[in-house]
């Protein structure tokens, strides 16, 4: 799926603004609220989440569906046009309503959709647009969402629970219009989409291409480099395509060409780096050699945004990252916003994109229960129903980043419970899906809950490419003893070291209050968190195998209330508002001095 730009043939308007809005009372639909100016309606901006743009706890954590309004209108001349409306990310649920038609409606919160509306336009006057959006989650959707909180050992915790409503993760459940909402332009014939696929050999590189069109046209395909010199083109829809002395995509030295595809009067313009990924034996090489990931887990979240889109602490966000010598992030736990995925390709930022299934694990708070009875995740009557949507997302987030630089693996769940009965039968088909369905191969990975089974009993072992380990020696296991932490963490490096795979530590981390201290270092203060981290890297450097730390959390984020939490998750390098604790100037002084190539020989 094709990003949506200005370009020769195609016009381009973003409708970010301040929208009318409304929370449904319950009666939106019957209403009829989508088929005239809402009565009384609030201001609010799109995108971003609406939860913490008015005060009060019932406005923050209505359950259910929002109403977005505002006129739109095109130019006459467009209408010559395909004319498109694009919605970037909207949040978890979207009915798109044209003058009170129905246009589309898409389930899951972090993926673009679009819909022609050439059709519902009436010409020569505004037209009423309405999203209206649900905030639900239950067993069926990704994110899952439970009858219990997972914050307070299981508890139905307040009105929502009862709604059934409950995050089944460890993050707030912003809704909203997260992300931009796009009108665009392409001529009747046009290019739908491009696949790129490239291979190096020596001083060279061949990009295999491949040009979806509809309707006629010639197909013409240039890639330019950076100050705009042609340096190889070719004709038709499919091809290869040769670059002498390449210049690469290298991690933190990004270098990108742009693909220039023309088909008939329709032009787009791809930015494309080339870098080659593998796995061999226990190494990653990116570009032939051996990576090691220096980084974190992340979260979309700032205030007051919520999860809406923000480019300037996106900006800032990898300006710190390189300030810490950091090379890389995971996408935890959902695919981020198309903005994200470019910046991240022009700065030479290593990704490890997600799916947004989290939450695939009912032994969370207590474990899940029917009538009493304990229920397994992928019990077939009781547990989650997700797979089919689960692979729908595979494809529509491969669709969306198979030409990204950055994307170096797809993660496709967050901490499921993948040591159950059912799993391996539940993962295997969505990891073949991922692997046929993307063009360039890249590894795959499941990222692991600890759950203290052997190696040998986590599917993770038998599916994943790259094992990928979210632990909490120190933390949840075993802190604030940090000796008995260390030897308990070696005894089960111990056992991956049998399994012959690459390990990336996805996730340690430990919660702490900026501006805690002590002498003596106890939980939650900044020192604790140091000699947490100090003890957690000592082992991952013992171990040849394990080619990565990415700590749990970059920065400080809102969940949902819970006895852990403190205002939200405290394990951040960096408070919300970006400030550094003690620990992000340890990372600091040890990623600087590790090599992104070759650390472990
Ligand atoms: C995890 C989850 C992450 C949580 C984290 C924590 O394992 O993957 O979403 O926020 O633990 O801090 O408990």
């Amino acid at each position: 799926m094709l990003y949506p730009i200005l370009t020769p043939s195609r016009l381009l308007c973003d409708l970010s603004g301040v929208w009318d809005f409304k929370l449904d009372n319950g009666e939106g639909f019957e209403e009829g609220w989508y088929k005239a100016p809402l009565q009384d309606p609030m201001t609010m901006p799109v995108p971003a989440s609406y939860n913490d743009i008015k005060e009060g706890v019932d406005f923050r954590d209505h359950v259910g569906w929002v109403f977005y309004q505002r006129k739109i209108s095109v130019p006459a001349f467009a209408k010559s046009q395909r004319i498109l409306l694009r919605c970037e990310a909207v949040t978890h649920h979207a009915r798109v309503y044209l003058n009170g038609q129905l246009l589309c409606e898409h389930k899951g919160g972090f993926l673009p959709f679009e819909v022609e509306i050439n059709e519902a336009l009436k010409d020569g006057q505004d037209n009423l647009l309405t999203i209206a959006v649900s905030n639900r989650i239950d067993y069926t959707t990704l994110p899952v969402g439970t009858t219990k909180s997972i914050l307070n050992g299981g508890m139905p915790q307040s009105e929502t629970a009862s709604k059934g409503n409950n995050p089944n993760f460890d993050f707030f459940n912003y809704a909203g219009i997260n992300r931009p909402v796009k009108i665009y332009t392409t001529p009747k014939d046009y290019i739908a989409d491009i696949t790129v696929v490239p291979e190096v050999s020596g001083a060279d590189a061949q990009l295999t291409y491949t040009v979806d069109t509809v309707g006629r046209g010639g197909c013409r395909v240039e890639v330019l480099d950076r100050e705009g010199r042609l340096v190889t083109e070719a004709q038709g829809t499919a091809g290869v395509l040769t670059i002498h002395n390449v210049h690469l995509w290298q991690p933190l030295n990004a270098y990108l060409y742009d693909i220039r595809v023309t088909f008939g009067s329709d032009v787009y313009t791809l930015p494309y780096g080339v870098r080659t990924v593998r796995v061999e034996g226990t190494k990653f090489l990116i570009n032939g050699k051996p990576f090691y990931f220096k980084g974190y887990g992340r979260h979309e979240d700032t205030f007051p945004n919520g999860r809406g889109m923000n480019l300037a602490m996106n900006v800032k966000d990898v300006s710190l990252m390189k300030w810490q010598g950091a090379n890389s992030f995971r996408t935890s736990h959902y695919p981020y916003s198309e903005e994200m995925m470019r910046l991240c390709d022009e700065e030479g930022f290593v990704i490890i994109d997600e799916t947004t299934a989290v939450g695939v694990n009912l032994s969370f708070g207590g474990g899940a229960n029917f009538g009493g009875q304990a229920v397994g995740t992928f019990d077939k009557e009781h547990g989650v129903q997700t797979q089919e949507h689960h692979k729908e997302v595979i494809r529509d987030l491969i669709a969306r980043d198979k030409n990204h630089a950055c994307v170096v693996m797809w993660s496709i769940a967050n901490e499921p419970d993948s040591t159950s009965e059912g799993a391996y039968d539940y993962f295997a088909p969505l990891f073949a899906l991922a692997r046929e369905l993307d063009p360039q191969k890249r590894p795959c990975t499941l990222v692991d809950v600890q759950s203290g089974a052997a190696p040998k009993d986590d599917c993770v072992s038998s599916l994943a490419d790259v094992v990928c380990l979210n632990r909490y020696y120190g933390w949840y296991y075993g802190g604030p003893d940090l000796k008995a932490s260390e030897r308990a963490l070696r005894a089960e490096l111990d056992a991956w070291r049998e399994i012959g795979k690459p390990v990336v530590f996805t996730e340690f981390g430990a919660d702490t209050v900026m501006g805690l201290h002590d002498t003596t270092p106890v939980l939650y203060t900044e020192e604790y968190q140091v000699d947490y981290y100090e003890m957690n890297t000592r082992v991952f450097d013992d171990y040849d195998f394990v080619i990565g730390e990415q700590v749990w959390n970059f920065a400080d984020f809102a969940t949902s209330q819970g006895l852990l939490r403190v205002q939200g998750n405290k394990k951040g390098l960096f408070t919300r508002d970006r400030k550094p604790k003690l620990a992000a100037h340890y990372f600091r002084r040890r990623w600087h001095a590790i090599p992104d190539f070759d650390y472990k020989k």
